[in-house]
């Protein structure tokens, strides 16, 4: 099958995955690779539940300074994450937008429906009581919780390596249900979602990936288009929005 074109025919149900490259044109670094954020900082001493039991104030740490970049005035949403608020607007069949990030470039550029299923930077929540919060952008152990009222049992709403990510239910039955699955920058190193092109084939679906690298999961893929999100992502919102009144 043709690596680049996608053939000519109507989409009904169509989700999209999105990883840490659709927010690396926007400012905000990768995980893996050089320069990643895995490189500055041990995955095992920040994004694990033993390293919040063993060094609470490292992680508060982590994840306040990663909160604060998020909010500083550079950090916009890009030519992508619009694109696909673009599709969410537009596009006549069913269409659900799945991210691994927990930035909010997504909500920020205009999508309105998407499950966040490694959680939310700007969330936190309490260990007691599972409530989820908006976060400040600095909260750490000396904080008090409003449902608790007690200090320390705030974390970050994030999704860290043991634990279950969100949504699952949700997104499992949205895969067995799409025509096409397209995962748009993740390496495909983690999983769940790195499985979840499988979970499209075997459902049927027609699969695309965009990436500018080649990934661990690239030959999963019927169809590659190889650059980055802010030129590839609008083309293909063009392609579906553009076609599906007569054939694509
Ligand atoms: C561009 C670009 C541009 C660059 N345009 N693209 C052994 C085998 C299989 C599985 C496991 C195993 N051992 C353990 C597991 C499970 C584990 C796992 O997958 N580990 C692997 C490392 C092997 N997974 C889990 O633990 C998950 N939970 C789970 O499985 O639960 C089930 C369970 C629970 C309990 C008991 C038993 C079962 C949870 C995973 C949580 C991941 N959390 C993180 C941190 C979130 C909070 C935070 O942000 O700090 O999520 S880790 C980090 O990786 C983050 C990301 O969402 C995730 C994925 O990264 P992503 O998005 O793919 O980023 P990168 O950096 O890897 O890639 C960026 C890509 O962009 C690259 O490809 C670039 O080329 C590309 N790019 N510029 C487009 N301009």
């Amino acid at each position: 099958m043709a690596r680049d074109s996608l053939d000519r025919r109507h989409w009904h149900s169509v989700v999209v995955l999105t990883g840490a490259g659709i927010s690396a044109e926007s400012g905000l670094g990768t995980f893996r690779g050089a320069g990643g954020l895995w490189e500055q900082q041990r995955v095992e001493d920040v994004a694990t539940p033993e390293a919040f039991a063993r060094d609470p104030e490292l992680v508060y740490r982590f994840y306040n300074a990663r909160r604060e970049h998020l909010c500083a005035g550079e950090v916009q949403p890009n030519a992508a994450h619009r694109a696909l608020a673009e599709l969410e607007r537009s596009f006549p069949g069913n269409l659900a937008l799945v991210t691994q990030n927990v930035d909010n470039l997504h909500e920020r550029g205009g999508s309105r429906r998407l499950y966040h299923m490694h959680g939310e930077l700007m969330k936190m929540r309490c260990q007691r009581s599972g409530s989820v919060f908006e976060a400040p952008a600095y909260f750490d152990a000396a904080d008090r919780c409003v449902c608790c009222d007690e200090e320390g049992s705030l974390r970050p709403h994030v999704v860290w390596f043991g634990e279950m990510p969100l949504h699952m239910d949700e997104i499992h039955a949205l895969l067995e249900d799409c025509d096409l699955f397209v995962a748009i920058g993740t390496s495909g190193n983690v999983y769940p979602a790195a499985g979840f092109v499988q979970v499209a084939r075997q459902a049927g679906a027609t699969t695309l990936e965009i990436n500018p690298e080649i990934t661990e999961g690239s030959g999963l893929f019927h169809h590659q288009w190889r650059g980055p999100a802010t030129e590839q992502v609008p083309r293909l919102v063009s392609l579906l929005v553009g076609n599906q009144g007569t054939s694509v």
